[in-house]
């Protein structure tokens, strides 16, 4: 069965993410591979209700654990309608946020065990983990700095200490998930943080021999 390549991309709000997608699709474009772009939370019908609820700043008093199920939830009908199919079909897959997202947030910002995180997100996504993960790396500061022309969602607008614990998570997971991990300091312009992306993208399609 034809397998497209499973790329995501993290990090902290206004990290550069959709920017870098963007790019990174257009070469792929280029080089004649065709790919889809998924965000989350959100990407299908049932998503984008979930992704209404989880982001509106007068749901503030969710329980974590309702906001952990949820973002699991959004994930497993984008795998099961949209990734999974996608891949089978020989895309690539440029997904805004996955998995890790729920481990950084929920259990590094949130304070739940990572264990926990994992296994239920492990279970709604089948297992299908991406080929490869770029962290975009940039400090909470910047971030919200980069972000503070546009009204704060909900996650948004948690403290200055919740996005800090949230970047020293991301850093813990890119040392844990070493293999998969791309570090990417997103301090810089555009322009040099797509090129290094690209040369790790270009890396992997010479080893992953994709045609
Ligand atoms: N969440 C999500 C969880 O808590 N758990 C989960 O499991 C999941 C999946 C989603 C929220 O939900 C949380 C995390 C989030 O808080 P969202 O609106 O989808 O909300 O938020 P983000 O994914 O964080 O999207 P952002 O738009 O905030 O960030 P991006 O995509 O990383 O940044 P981008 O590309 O839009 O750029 C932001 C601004 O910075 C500029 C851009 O022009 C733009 O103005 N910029 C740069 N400026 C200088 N130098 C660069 N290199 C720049 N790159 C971009």
């Amino acid at each position: 069965m034809k397998k497209g390549l499973f790329i995501t991309f993290e990090g902290l709000e206004g990290a550069g993410k959709s920017t870098q997608i963007k790019k990174v699709e257009k070469h792929l474009a280029s080089k004649g591979f065709a790919s889809i772009v998924t965000r989350e939370p959100g990407g299908t019908f049932i998503g984008d209700e979930l992704r209404d609820i989880l982001l509106d700043i007068e749901n503030k008093d969710i329980d974590y654990k309702v906001e952990a199920l949820f973002y699991a939830a959004s994930r497993a009908q984008l795998v099961s309608k949209v990734i999974k199919p996608a891949l089978q079909n020989g895309k690539f897959v440029l997904s805004d946020r996955y998995i890790d997202s729920s481990l950084a947030y929920q259990s590094y910002g949130r304070g739940l065990p990572l264990d926990l995180i994992l296994e239920c997100n492990k279970w709604a996504i089948s297992d299908m983990m991406p080929d490869i993960t770029f962290l975009l790396r940039l400090g909470a500061e910047e971030g919200l700095r980069r972000c503070q022309d546009r009204t704060a969602d909900r996650i948004e607008s948690e403290s200055l200490d919740f996005h800090q614990r949230v970047e020293n998570g991301y850093d813990e997971l890119a040392q844990m998930y070493k293999d998969r991990y791309r570090v990417i300091d997103a301090k810089s312009d555009p322009e040099i943080v797509s090129q290094k992306i690209i040369e790790e993208i270009d890396k992997l399609l010479a080893t992953a021999k994709v045609k």
